[in-house]
């Protein structure tokens, strides 16, 4: 899913890590070991791949993504922090949407092969430009584990000497073969629908994707499964940290508005996020506070 980016190795970290670079210069970072393969840029320390060997890739990402170091990419897992969507109006004004992280230069901590897999660890700091965005002091750390599944663990630590609040999503970018194909089971008996006024409504059973989705999920199990006939598998999302698992796909005419996604770039993906939505987490000075997806 990601040879047409044409790849090159920049340097060899350890047996199963490597450091690419692509035509630009940009830079990525991608292992492949005995269990699977995956690849982050370091802009955004986001997931754009991860694919169990002998799979079909579990993570989509957009043909037609923008990889400019700028732009946040379209699929993968976006780093949305340290707020979901628009700034709360508590943050200010004219912020901009998913937070800054996705949108930073995160620098590579650390490679190393553990008991289930590769560890790949990211660290994003505060920056003046950070701190007039969100007054705070931080260290934002990832830490990916690359083995059977990809676990996707997001550590803020407040370093700051008042108490910090944050909202946040690992904006999960799914494969799925094709929208009949796919459901998702684990959600909860109700949602809040964001296309419709964030109206409260009751589910229907599982989940089935046969137009526009945008909601809010506010009691589902920590272990949700999206089931796909066409790819033949059932593939556990668990979740940790999180007070809502967004659903969402922009369907036909949300893809076709969208320059950074094939007109049916809808027909293979469906989000499936780990969010803290609904009220912020405030991180007193000097603590942490994880967030975490693993899917598998
Ligand atoms: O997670 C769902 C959502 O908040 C949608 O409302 C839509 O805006 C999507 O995220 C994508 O946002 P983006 O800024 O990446 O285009």
């Amino acid at each position: 899913m990601i040879q047409h980016l044409g790849l090159t190795e920049h340097a060899r970290l350890s047996d199963t890590t490597q450091l690419m670079v692509d035509g630009q210069g940009i830079e990525f970072v991608q292992v492949q070991n005995a269990h699977s393969q995956a690849c982050f840029t370091l802009h955004g320390a986001h997931l754009i791949h991860f694919q169990q060997n002998g799979q079909a890739p579990l993570i989509w990402l957009s043909k037609t993504a923008i990889f400019d170091n700028n732009k946040a990419i379209r699929g993968g897992v976006p780093i949305c922090w340290p707020w979901f969507g628009a700034a709360p109006e508590s943050f200010g004004e004219n912020l901009p949407s998913h937070g800054f992280a996705r949108n930073s230069l995160w620098q590579l901590l650390e490679t190393k092969e553990v008991a289930t897999g590769t560890e790949v660890s990211f660290r994003l700091t505060d920056t003046p430009a950070s701190r007039e965005l969100w007054p705070f002091q931080f260290e934002l750390t990832l830490v990916a584990t690359i083995g059977q599944e990809i676990d996707l663990r997001l550590i803020t630590h407040n370093l700051s000497k008042q108490a910090a609040p944050y909202l946040a999503a690992l904006h999960t970018y799914l494969n799925i073969s094709a929208p009949e194909n796919a459901s998702v089971t684990g959600l909860g008996p109700s949602y809040l629908d964001s296309l419709d006024g964030k109206q409260q409504k009751t589910a229907t059973g599982d989940l089935s994707i046969n137009g526009a989705i945008d909601s809010l999920y506010l009691q589902a199990q920590p272990k949700l499964a999206l089931n796909d006939t066409g790819f033949a598998r059932e593939v556990s999302i668990s979740n940790s940290g999180n007070d809502t698992v967004v659903v969402w796909t922009p369907w036909i005419e949300g893809a076709a508005a969208m320059g950074d996604m094939p007109d049916d770039g809808y027909q293979t993906m469906l989000c499936v996020e780990s969010a803290i939505t609904q009220q912020a987490v405030t991180i007193a000075p000097g603590d942490k506070h994880e967030l975490t997806t693993k899917i598998g």
